[in-house]
């Protein structure tokens, strides 16, 4: 669909007490308020409104304002995030989509969803069993979807997953490849049945019938890139990838992540868009 909305908010001066496995070394707040800046901008010269909301000490985890909402081109919901440290941060984001989506459901105990595990493909979601989103989350959203008409499917990308959906490709997490902290971090949308995806997932069952293009090895992070409207966002000093998607015909625009990077965030995460 095409975006005309996107909540965005700036990192806190706590970013660095956020969650984070990246074993990068802490962010640099000054370089990330100017990437998150930039990304803004970027937005905006894309035809997106945005709505800004102010940075809160309390949530570090914050800005990445993806993981507590899911909007779709018929209807909004609220998640539950599987931290619980990010508890809190579905509260801004859902006073701030009150004004678009006054009828705002939510995920509801004992089910927890974060939204970066939610890959939208046109009328299709696939929904990522992780450890924030679980099997009682995943549910409530895929009842949520199919009574709007979209159709989902789960793909578990937990270390210790019972593979159910995937019982003939290896677990994540092995050999050389990072882990996946949300199904979104190796699977993005491209627009039509293009899907850009980690060598662990290309294969999957849920994937069957996409055109499932591999991430370059070593350029993993590059798998979280995001289509805007007539655009793929995808993070800087990933050339392989970049090369990849523009011979496939996409305006990419590349824009400048590291700070994010730190703290296992992406491109997705930094904004709900709509
Ligand atoms: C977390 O671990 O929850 C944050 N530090 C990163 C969240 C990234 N969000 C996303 O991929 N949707």
């Amino acid at each position: 669909m095409q975006f005309t909305h996107a909540i965005v908010r700036p990192p806190a001066a706590t970013f660095a007490d956020g969650i984070t496995s990246s074993g990068l070394g802490p962010p640099d707040l000054a370089l990330a308020l100017e990437q998150h800046d930039a990304y803004c901008r970027t937005l905006e010269r894309l035809g997106l409104s945005l709505v800004r909301l102010p940075p809160d000490p309390a949530l570090p985890d914050s800005t990445f304002v993806e993981d507590a909402a899911i909007v779709t081109g018929r209807g909004a919901i609220l998640t539950r995030p599987g931290a619980p440290s990010r508890a809190g941060e579905v509260t801004a984001v859902g006073a701030a989509l009150d004004r678009w989506f006054p009828e705002l459901d939510r995920i509801t105990p004992p089910g927890t969803v974060d939204g970066g595990d939610v890959c939208e493909a046109g009328d299709h979601f696939f929904i990522g069993l992780s450890q924030r989103t679980n099997q009682e989350g995943a549910a409530q959203l895929a009842a949520w979807l199919a009574a709007r008409a979209f159709e989902s499917t789960m793909i578990d990308i937990r270390e210790t997953g019972d593979w159910r959906l995937a019982t003939s490709h290896p677990r994540l997490a092995t050999g050389d490849s990072p882990a996946m902290l949300h199904l979104k971090t190796g699977l993005s949308w491209l627009g039509a049945r293009r899907l850009i995806a980690w060598r662990e997932i290309v294969r999957h069952e849920a994937l069957r019938g996409w055109d499932v293009v591999e991430v370059p090895k070593g350029e993993e992070y590059a798998a979280n890139c995001i289509r805007v409207n007539d655009s793929v966002l995808v993070a800087r000093g990933f050339r392989r990838t970049a090369a990849l998607l523009r011979g496939l015909g996409h305006d990419v625009v590349e824009l400048a992540m590291s700070e994010y990077r730190k703290m296992d965030g992406g491109l997705s995460c930094l904004s709900v868009r709509w």
